[in-house]
């Protein structure tokens, strides 16, 4: 499998988890955000929308949208699970995971930041407000409800914590002061400490220029 990733792009870093976590081995693909790669004619014919992540299959075909990929690997390499098996349990860590996927990140990706900056001519400390607001929004009602002991929804990983560490990462590099979320903290730093995830770590990605 292939996967068109940046190394700082959060939603391929979901992405990388989770194949990380369930052993799949897989050949990454960097597409330069910056050089605006994902906007070339050989990309677009890859993925129409011109976004990362692209998933391709060993068949060639390919999927986009990283919650799709997600649902994917999930389906078609069940073990590790990161849907617990309990019905009403997968809808609990399904909410976390949304309030990162449809509640924040579509809200703060980089391209509305740009537009916000380019088109309606917001300046640096308005999109910092920007940002910080609609994080913050999200990280308070999922600082109330994920367990913490020590992952989001108990001693298992999760789609919880596949959503919520690229944003903490996200949440860092526009230096929001996590001091009010310590059990958000607390799952960072014990992901951190399992390979799957300090694998599928932007600094540790082939095209990561540090
Ligand atoms: N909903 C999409 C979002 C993908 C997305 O926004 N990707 C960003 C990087 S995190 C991107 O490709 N941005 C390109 C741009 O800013 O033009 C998903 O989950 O895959």
């Amino acid at each position: 499998m292939e996967l068109f990733t940046y190394h700082r792009s959060s939603a391929a870093y979901r992405v990388r988890i989770a194949l990380n976590h369930k052993g799949i081995k897989y050949t990454a693909v960097p597409v330069n955000l910056l050089k605006a790669e994902h906007r070339g004619e050989d990309y677009l014919r890859i993925s129409p929308q011109g976004l990362v992540p692209a998933l391709r299959l060993d068949d060639r075909r390919v999927l986009t949208q990283s919650n799709a990929i997600l649902e994917w690997l999930e389906e078609n390499y069940p073990e590790p699970a990161l849907l617990p098996r309990d019905s009403y349990d997968r809808g609990v860590v399904r909410s976390w995971a949304n309030i990162v996927a449809c509640d924040i990140h579509p809200i703060d990706n980089s391209r509305v930041l740009k537009y916000l900056t380019g088109e309606l001519g917001v300046n640096d400390e308005q999109k910092q407000i920007w940002y910080h607001h609609w994080i913050k929004l999200g990280f308070d009602v999922l600082e109330q409800q994920i367990l913490a002991t020590p992952y989001c929804f108990g001693e298992q990983i999760s789609m919880a914590d596949v959503y919520l560490i690229p944003q903490v990462y996200n949440a860092l590099r526009f230096n929001l002061d996590m001091t009010s979320y310590p059990k958000i903290k607390s799952v960072s730093e014990n992901c951190h400490q399992l390979d799957a995830f300090f694998q599928a770590a932007p600094e540790n990605q082939p095209d990561s220029p540090t």
